[in-house]
């Protein structure tokens, strides 16, 4: 059985966080995640805190096992959705895009396990600095907003740097990832793509095909320019920004072209201009399938590859 640090922490049975992404992240994803013995979360996004609460209180329906939520921390929302956040007494809050510095102590009152997002050693060391009681290291490889590091890389820096647990994302998607993250020192994988292609995913077939279809250099990043980088699949959309780059066009004009787009992707399916966001492992998968399916197989291989690695010292 693979157990880690993790599990303990969480109150979960397999060291395995689902990503906690925009529109495709609701209440239905985190319940069938937690429900199969993972750590399901929702992404608040840019959604409404009364959203975000809807979605909450579809999960405490579903399941009694632990659920987070992902704050976004460059929502115009985001006060109100910590305020939520504290208000359902959620078990877990994971934060993206920014420093939560000043939400920690509010969260922690209520007895919330909070895991910021890093994408690097200097953010995981002041980190490190609150009362946090994990770091999730993303890397590069990872779909939507990202920094510069690869998951390789950046974990062991994260590892070396402070006494936090470190969970780690970005290039993960079954058992072979996980238990090679393991080897780097994490305590656990955040998964966000695989589980795009979850039948519980609410997202519209055309974004799960788009996913099932994309080979391995198919996931790209797009406006570096605008200072917030973000993986996506190559689309009419991408090589439109592209040549706005190419132009030298404004910061403002990039972002306003990206606005609504993920929606527009994920809700309606036009996954020719709307944002199709994906991690690299987009050229993995080959299938839509049951949260549970996709947590038993991802624990399986792990346990294989960490058998078969642990006699290789003996061979
Ligand atoms: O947040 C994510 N992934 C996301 S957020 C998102 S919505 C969005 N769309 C377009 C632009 C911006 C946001 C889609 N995907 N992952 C976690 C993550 N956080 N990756 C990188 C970071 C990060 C980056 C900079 C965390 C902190 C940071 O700097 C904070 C500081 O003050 O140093």
């Amino acid at each position: 059985m693979i157990r880690t640090k993790l599990c303990e922490l969480l109150d979960i049975e397999y060291p395995i966080i689902q990503g906690g992404m925009a529109w495709v992240a609701t209440g239905e994803l985190a319940a069938a995640v937690s429900e199969a013995g993972g750590l399901g979360i929702i992404g608040a996004g840019n959604a409404p805190a009364n959203i975000v609460r809807e979605e909450i209180q579809k999960v405490k329906k579903i399941t009694d096992k632990p659920f987070g939520v992902n704050v976004m921390l460059l929502s115009p929302h985001v006060d109100q959705v910590m305020e939520v956040v504290v208000e359902e007494e959620v078990a877990v809050v994971t934060t993206g895009a920014g420093n939560p510095g000043k939400y920690i102590k509010d969260l922690k009152a209520i007895g919330a396990k909070v895991i910021p997002v890093v994408a690097s050693v200097a953010l995981a060391k002041r980190m490190s600095r609150f009362d946090v009681d994990a770091v999730i290291a993303e890397g590069n490889e990872a779909g939507g907003h990202i920094g510069q590091l690869t998951t390789m890389a950046l974990i062991p820096q994260i590892v070396d740097a402070t006494d936090l647990p470190v969970v780690a994302a970005g290039g993960i998607a079954d058992g072979r990832g996980l238990a090679a993250v393991l080897s780097l020192g994490a305590v656990g994988a955040q998964i966000g793509t695989r589980f795009v292609c979850a039948t519980e995913c609410i997202a519209h077939d055309n974004y799960k095909e788009a996913i099932i279809k994309a080979k391995d250099r198919e996931a790209i990043v797009t406006a570096r320019s605008t200072g917030h980088p973000v993986r996506n699949l190559k689309n009419k959309l991408t090589r439109k920004i592209e040549k706005m780059e190419r132009e030298n066009a404004s910061k403002d004009k990039i972002e306003e072209l990206g606005v609504g787009r993920l929606k527009r992707a994920v809700i309606d399916g036009d996954v020719d201009k709307g944002t199709v966001m994906a991690g690299q492992v987009a050229g993995m998968l080959t299938k839509e399938e049951p949260a549970v399916d996709i947590i038993t197989d991802i624990v399986a291989v792990a346990e294989e590859v960490l058998e078969k690695s642990c006699g290789l010292i003996n061979n």
